[in-house]
């Protein structure tokens, strides 16, 4: 990730401001670990650090901060850079809470969306060992609450690299979707579903 700074002209900033006089604030390798701890914390073990998630993933911000101030040195105003820079809209802060928007393997209410019309293609980019039983079966959400998709091919192509240097990108039909019976649910940069049959997938594309 890029680090993350402040320049007393060009205001925050992420990479480089634009007179290349800002400070940095947070730099690009410990802002993507205490991104993916923050992920971690509210999406799978919010309890390992005695924070308390809402029955929609809302954590009191105090109590994240603590945890983060412990770990990373972490200030109330880097947190808030974290989550306004954040590449793919990952967390939300309201009201003196944050939350993940998707991802959750805990128990909370996913039944949101934020407002925004739904594209008539969505992708999911997987390991090509997953394709045959995708195919049959549907995309599930295995371990997490609920099945996600990328706005974007490219999108779907760094989803896949997660888990091979070559993915698959299954490109899904939305309307087929809808027609099924099956919300999409806008959060941030990804959409999610509960599930998605096979006759909704209408392109693999191998890269
Ligand atoms: C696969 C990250 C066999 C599915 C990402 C995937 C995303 C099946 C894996 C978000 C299957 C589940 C979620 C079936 C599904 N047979 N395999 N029937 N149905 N699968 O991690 O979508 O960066 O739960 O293809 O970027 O990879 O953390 O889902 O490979 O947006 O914000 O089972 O998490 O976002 O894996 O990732 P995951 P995902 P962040």
């Amino acid at each position: 990730m890029k680090p993350l700074g402040f320049c007393e002209r060009c205001g925050y900033f992420e990479g480089i401001c634009r007179c290349k006089r800002g400070k940095i604030l947070i730099d690009g390798e410990k802002r993507e670990r205490v991104s993916k701890f923050l992920s971690g914390l509210l999406r799978h073990y919010p309890e390992r650090f005695n924070v308390e998630l809402d029955e929609y993933g809302w954590a009191n911000i105090r109590d994240v901060l603590k945890v983060l101030r412990e770990r990373y040195g972490i200030d109330r105003n880097i947190l808030e850079l974290i989550v306004r820079f954040d590449p793919k809209g990952r967390f939300e802060i309201k009201n003196e809470k944050i939350r993940a928007k998707y991802g959750h393997s805990v128990r909370v209410k996913f039944n949101w969306s934020e407002e925004g019309e739904i594209p008539p293609r969505l992708y999911h980019g997987t390991h090509p060992k997953n394709v045959d039983s995708i195919l049959k079966e549907g995309l599930r959400p295995m371990k997490r609450l609920e099945v996600h998709l990328s706005e974007s091919f490219e999108d779907a192509v760094e989803v896949g690299k997660r888990y091979h240097p070559n993915p698959v990108v299954l490109v899904i039909d939305t309307k087929s979707l809808l027609n099924h019976g099956f919300k999409i649910r806008k959060k941030g940069k990804v959409y999610t579903t509960d599930y998605v049959p096979p006759e909704c997938i209408v392109d693999v594309v191998k890269t």
